[in-house]
């Protein structure tokens, strides 16, 4: 009986241990607010519910709508979550060991057949023991509410920016990973780099035998950093992607398409595009946006829920800060109706998933490396945006794409639409990356100011890109702005003489 006892004492023991050890694990972080409505939006006949799920985040970077029900989280800094949508509560289940910036977590997949493929992959940037920077794709099995037995299955040298990335399932087996450019020249044309290219790989990391090219990984090229990809209930894929200094591009993928990049970008409009469009039979954008917007998490919404945004694109976006909605044709190979909801109201948007059920998630990336705002106390946060009764609030509605770049093209305007994602607010710039505009030698010299705008520049990491698409009148507008804003009281140049030094200045 003392034998038996002792058993019993000891499995209890035991099972305590486990259970603090799990506790340990699994922090139930405890939700302190209720999930009220913050704002009310008004569709056609639909009216919607924005409100707060979760927050204290740091920079989610994806949003998967798991098989169980729960919004899988993965931030930046590697912290995989699981989080209830109708109480908030979170349970992280793997920090990944990644330490600051440039490392950081940035694509997760959950497989969405848990019960044979209990898979869980993500790719995250470390810098390794020799010192460089790798990206790393790497599997997870999803088994009592952890994540174990991790595999890399691809391992790739990274580039110092433009790492991309999102991942989506092609078929159950098969895998979709869109790649950034890595700032690197020549790689999204070269189809032995993994840059800039959607790849397709099957459950194990390995090279599928349904590849379009045999012994090929990549499945399409010519990207320059992609931060969107979704897979339709049909199969058709979409992809998101951050063009230079203009033409941000939304691409319907086929099987050993060429996107163009670097030599096309956006639409196909002067000769050396159009030489490249005919020697490579490139496919061209859906859509393509100047000035940018940094467009970031797609998904696909099929759904009678909000019947408005049945077959729609949903696209959040991080400079453009806010969600726009983007209805296909039949097809799906037209856009034909785009409107911007929440514009600027909650900061940068990186991610979305839309439930089986037709609600929406997005969430906030306000704790960026490139502040564009400054984070709410509740930043970073998972908002709903579902289907209500009736309003609560005074309704606020979408905005037509087409008013909004009909606005007039003040100085003011042009510098917030083409400058201030880099030069901040003020000119005042972010330290060590991009600098003041305020007092600066070179906006003070007009012949270097316009030659900057004209070639762009790098001397260092962090590169200007050129702006030479700017018609004459739009950069006069602009060069004024920054002469005489800021704090600078520098002469205002005419319409001349811009042209002239921009003649002179302009690479032949
Ligand atoms: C994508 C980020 C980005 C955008 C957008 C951008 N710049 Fe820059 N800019 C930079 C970087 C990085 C540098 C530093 C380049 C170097 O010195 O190598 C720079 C340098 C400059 C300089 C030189 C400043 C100095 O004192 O050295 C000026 C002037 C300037 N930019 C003006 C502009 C204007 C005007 C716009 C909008 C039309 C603009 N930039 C848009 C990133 C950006
Ligand atoms: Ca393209
Ligand atoms: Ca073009």
């Amino acid at each position: 009986m003392a034998y038996r006892k002792h058993i019993t004492v000891g499995v209890l023991c035991c099972t305590l241990l486990i259970s603090l050890l799990f506790a340990g694990c699994n922090p139930r972080v405890p939700h302190h607010f209720d999930q009220e409505t913050e704002e009310n939006i008004k569709l056609d006949s639909t009216v919607l519910g924005v409100s707060v799920v979760a927050d204290s985040l740091i920079v989610p970077w994806e949003l998967v709508w798991g098989p169980d029900d729960r919004i899988w989280v993965v931030e930046e800094r590697g912290h995989i979550m699981r989080i209830n949508p109708s109480t908030g509560e979170k349970r992280i289940i793997l920090k990944l060991p990644i330490g600051a910036r440039p490392e950081g977590a940035q694509a997760l997949l959950v497989h969405p057949d848990q019960k044979r493929y209990p898979y869980v992959y993500v790719h995250y940037k470390k810098i390794k023991e020799d010192g460089k920077r790798y990206h790393i794709l790497e599997r997870y099995e999803y088994r009592r509410d952890t994540l174990l037995r991790p595999k890399v299955i691809m391992e790739q040298l990274a580039g110092k920016s433009h790492s991309g990335s999102r991942l989506a399932f092609h078929t159950p087996r098969r895998i979709l990973w869109a790649t950034g450019d890595q700032a690197i020249k020549g790689a999204t044309q070269d189809p032995n780099s993994f840059h800039g290219k959607v790849l397709r790989m099957d459950l194990d990391g390995n090279i599928p035998d349904d590849n379009p090219t045999p012994g090929s990984y990549v499945y399409a090229l010519g990207f320059r950093n992609m931060q969107g990809l979704v897979v339709t209930p049909k199969g058709q894929i979409y992809t998101s992607e951050h063009g230079d200094a203009s033409d941000d591009e939304i691409n319907r993928i086929v099987g050993n398409g060429n996107y163009g990049f670097p030599a096309i970008e956006g639409t196909v409009d002067n000769d050396i595009e159009r030489e490249f469009a005919l020697e490579h039979n490139t496919i061209a954008p859906l859509i393509a946006w100047t000035p940018t917007i940094a467009p970031a998490g797609l998904d696909y919404y099929s759904s009678m829920k909000i019947p408005e945004w049945n077959n729609a694109l949903l696209l959040v976006m991080l400079k453009g800060q806010g969600l726009r909605v983007l209805n296909l044709n039949e097809e799906g190979d037209r856009i034909e109706k785009e409107e911007v909801f929440l514009e600027k109201m909650y900061g940068r948007i990186r991610a979305i998933c839309v439930s089986p059920d037709g609600d929406v998630y997005i969430s906030t990336s306000n704790h960026d490396w490139n502040p564009m705002t400054s984070p709410d106390r509740r930043d970073d946060r998972i908002l709903r945006i579902a289907k209500v009764k009736e309003a609560v609030k005074a309704p606020i509605y979408g905005k037509n794409a087409a008013d909004i770049s009909a606005q007039p093209k003040t100085g003011e305007v042009l510098y917030q639409q083409y400058c201030m994602s880099c030069h901040k607010n003020k000119g005042k710039g972010l330290k060590g990356i991009y600098p003041a505009l305020a007092s600066s030698e070179v906006v003070k010299d007009s012949e270097e100011l316009i030659r900057t705008l004209v070639n762009g520049k790098k001397s260092g990491d962090y590169a200007m890109p050129s702006f030479t698409f700017l018609a004459d009148e739009d950069m006069v507008r602009v060069v004024n702005y920054v002469r005489t804003n800021f704090g600078n009281d520098y002469k205002e140049i005419d319409r001349t003489a811009v042209q002239e030094i921009r003649e002179k200045v302009q690479k032949k």
